[in-house]
């Protein structure tokens, strides 16, 4: 396994500085615990991902010794030299990665980015349309008791549920215009945490003007695929982009916005701070700096490439084994997968159970029209890029699907998840973690 959890960069010291095993034996097991975990399981939840030894290293740097309220050359503290180039840095790199002109790099997470977004470019009781928060939605696009649905007014488009039609369970852009030409809302959010289709922002950004709204894509899935090439990028539809910085960026947990346009991009600065943040948190901007960069190596655009070959290689696997995806298939680096289609009983929260039991890691995930609630579920949301990250490819991810059907067709079957445990043990020790 890996050995190291934690890099630190620390000033010299006559004497040197107690190792965090030493310091805090009891924190430092459950790293260790956890260090495990991920060395020795199968991630496959889409929202996640292994970081390079360099990203670690940023983090776990005296850059959080600091205060940097503002931004880089008009900062409220004194002594923020070099954290001035280091935001600069991060900001430069993210407007080269996207192809855009402007770049707050402070968010701290998705999250607050949309919140960001929202408190620039709305006033509290504005109308914006979104997917239908249980199609696929993110809670901070309207959800009632999130910010998104308690101060503003949300509308919701659907997808297609018409099971005949070519495009069943994809977006249904016809139905979203009409909903837009009905309630003008201010602003149009499309890019979503569970849909594993191409978004095509150029029809969402005709509806946009359509109807005199803005366009806001929340990439926070797709970035690294649309920074590798491998999805569509937003830009120049959208007027406004967030983003995390830690899902298939592949950089440190965070919060990105990108824009175009001058006067949007002074309007977020003024959100994000003062408006929503204090402080940013100068050691994960550093991070993000290192993920930048790393995402701008052409390596990258291989690795997301190969994401997209992984998901959809390990979708072509289960569906072969009767598993029903829900539109048919991936475009990314996700799929959702309609357990009731191989098992009518089957919830999602049994097979993630009994998934991580055998070394499996997942998440149970509502699908589309899903008769059961979101803490059971009927389907299983699976992504690539973690594995990916490892460097698995196409043969690994059936094998992959073989053992998903193994577990789950033995009902969660004691024996059968210690077999597949112990296979998966094999395999993970041919693909170490970033090192
Ligand atoms: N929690 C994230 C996900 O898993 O998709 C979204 O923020």
């Amino acid at each position: 396994m890996a050995t190291q959890v934690h890099s630190s960069s620390t000033a010299p010291t006559s004497a040197p500085a107690p190792t965090l095993a030493a310091a805090d034996p009891e924190l430092w097991r459950y790293m260790q615990a956890e260090l495990e975990r991920q060395d020795s399981t199968l991630e496959l939840i889409a929202s996640e991902n292994h970081v390079s030894p360099a990203i670690l290293q940023a983090m776990g740097s005296v850059l959080t010794n600091k205060y940097a309220e503002g931004y880089p050359g008009a900062r409220y503290y004194g002594g923020c030299q070099f954290h001035d180039k280091i935001e600069q840095l991060a900001i430069d790199r993210a407007k080269q990665l996207f192809g855009c002109k402007f770049a707050n790099v402070q968010p701290h997470s998705g999250a607050q980015a949309n919140a960001a977004t929202f408190m620039a470019l709305l006033n509290a009781g504005d109308t914006f349309a979104s997917l239908v928060l249980s199609d696929g939605g993110h809670l901070s696009h309207g959800m009632k008791i999130n910010f998104s649905g308690k101060y503003f007014k949300p509308v919701h488009y659907p997808l297609v549920y018409d099971a005949a039609h070519p495009r069943f369970e994809q977006i249904d852009y016809d139905a979203a215009r009409q909903l837009c030409l009905e309630h003008k809302p201010k602003m149009i959010l499309c890019g979503y945490s569970a849909y594993p289709r191409t978004i095509d922002f150029a029809r969402f950004r005709a509806i946009a003007d359509e109807c005199g709204a803005l366009l806001m894509a929340d990439i926070a899935h797709i970035a690294g695929l649309v920074a590798g090439g491998a999805h569509p990028s937003p830009f120049p539809h959208a007027h406004v982009v967030t983003t995390t910085t830690h899902k298939t960026l592949r950089g440190p947990r965070g919060g990105l916005i990108l824009t175009n346009d001058e006067e949007i991009a002074k309007k977020i600065d003024k959100a994000v701070f003062p408006g929503m943040q204090g402080g940013p948190l100068m050691h994960i901007i550093a991070a993000k700096a290192v993920c930048f960069g790393e995402d701008l190596k052409p390596e990258f655009k291989e690795y997301a490439k190969q994401v997209v070959v992984n998901a959809q290689a390990l979708a072509a696997a289960l569906t072969e084994k009767g598993y029903r995806l829900t539109s048919g298939g991936t475009d990314n680096h996700l799929m959702l997968v309609d357990l009731r289609a191989k098992d009518a009983n089957l919830t999602g929260a049994d097979a993630e159970k009994w998934l991580e039991a055998a070394g499996i890691i997942s998440n149970k995930n509502g699908i589309p029209n899903d008769p059961r609630p979101p803490k059971v579920t009927s389907g299983l949301r699976l992504g690539s890029p973690a594995l990916t990250t490892r460097g698995f490819k196409a043969p690994q991810m059936k094998l992959v699907a073989t053992w998903i059907d193994r577990v789950l067709t033995s009902a969660g079957d004691a024996k059968v998840a210690t077999q597949v445990r112990g296979e998966i043990l094999a395999l993970t020790k041919q693909f170490p973690l970033p090192h």
